[in-house]
């Protein structure tokens, strides 16, 4: 494991250990308990990208000035709030997407001890972040802007969630309403306001930096994530679920995927006919229609074409910027996901 892997990890002990103690709750044993263990079976799991991404973009802002070990901490304390914020909204996401796993165990509601109080948790880990920014960030001038951030992301975030869950409505599966601008859309306010410019403008605003005068890494950020989400789309059809950790449901959820659109895109009337008979159902055979479908269409073809020309057109927009150390920040953010594979 990287030192900065193991250094970050040490913080979540410190962060948890915070909030099991927090005076504006009494613990009773059994209640420590139950946020311990949804705590560690929610939050550290995953690749940990968005939270490594805080710390990784504050260290390229700085460079050439001395970073404490105390800034260190604040910025991986920061990184955690985005991965609190990730756990809060995919344990929700499953419950809503009917998902099975994730991260390579059972989805969180899936416990049979756990069930619907699952609801609560995401609302709890939800809970977390403010708590922890009033913990370690009070007394900081861009404190508010801080606050602001998360609450700006979180409700973009949200929105595109109810995006993505009401055009898959029992009764109106009409796929002719499924289109690349409406995918982009959904995607755009679901994942990439967190997943990308969240941590970046986390790191700039510990920088000293006004927001307000980064639009333009913003706009990149978010095709940036436009792309991530676009890969989780394919991987949902075409990752092997060992590697990626979940099982996917895009086919049966009646997801607007970038895969559907594409094959809308490229499909004969008699393939339109057997996508619409076939697409938003959960019997099995259904779905290997789907996908024997968009193995004919050569969807990984697409999808490659797609992957190479994205990489190139975000290249292009990052030379175009100006500091060359947010060229940097932009750049060891898009090497982490192209071509990723889980
Ligand atoms: C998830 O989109 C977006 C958020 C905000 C959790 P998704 O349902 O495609 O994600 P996953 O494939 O991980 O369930
Ligand atoms: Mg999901
Ligand atoms: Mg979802
Ligand atoms: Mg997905």
């Amino acid at each position: 494991m990287s030192d900065l892997k193991s250094k970050f990890l040490e913080v979540y002990s410190v962060l948890k250990s915070e909030l099991l103690n927090d005076p504006a709750f009494e613990f009773t044993d059994d209640s420590r308990q139950w946020v311990d263990r949804m705590l560690d079976y929610n939050v550290p799991g995953g690749k940990l990208n968005r939270g490594l991404s805080v710390v990784d973009s504050y260290k390229i802002l700085k460079e050439g000035n001395e970073i404490t070990d105390h800034e260190i901490f604040l910025a991986c304390a920061l990184g955690w709030c985005i991965e609190w914020l990730q756990a809060y909204f995919l344990v929700l996401d499953d419950i809503m997407d009917g998902s099975h796993t994730r991260r390579g165990q059972p989805c969180w509601f899936r416990i049979p001890k756990v069930g619907m109080i699952a609801a609560n948790d995401g609302i709890l880990l939800r809970n977390h972040i403010p708590r922890i920014l009033k913990m370690h960030f009070r007394t900081k001038p861009y404190y508010v802007d801080l606050l602001d951030l998360f609450n700006e992301v979180e409700f973009q975030t949200a929105s595109g969630q109810m995006i993505d869950l009401i055009t898959t409505l029992e009764g109106e599966k009409d796929l002719s309403k499924y289109s690349m601008q409406l995918h982009h859309r959904i995607v755009q306010y679901k994942t990439a306001y967190y997943s990308f410019y969240l941590p970046v403008a986390c790191a700039l605003l510990m920088a000293g930096e006004n927001l307000e005068n980064h639009v333009d890494v913003k706009n990149i950020l978010i095709e940036m994530g436009t792309y991530f989400q676009v890969q989780d789309d394919y991987l949902d059809c075409f990752g092997a679920p060992e590697v990626i950790g979940k099982i996917g449901t895009d086919i049966e959820d009646f997801k607007c995927s970038w895969l559907v659109v594409k094959a809308l895109e490229l499909s004969n009337e008699e393939q339109k006919r057997l996508l619409t008979e076939n697409y938003g159902k959960s019997d099995a055979s259904c779905v290997a229609k789907v996908k024997e479908l968009y193995k004919v269409l050569n969807l990984q073809g697409a999808f490659m074409e797609y992957e190479s020309k994205s990489y190139e057109k975000l290249i292009k927009s990052i030379e175009a910027h100006p500091s060359k150390a947010v060229r940097a920040v932009l750049k060891s953010f898009l090497a982490k996901i192209y071509k990723r594979q889980k």
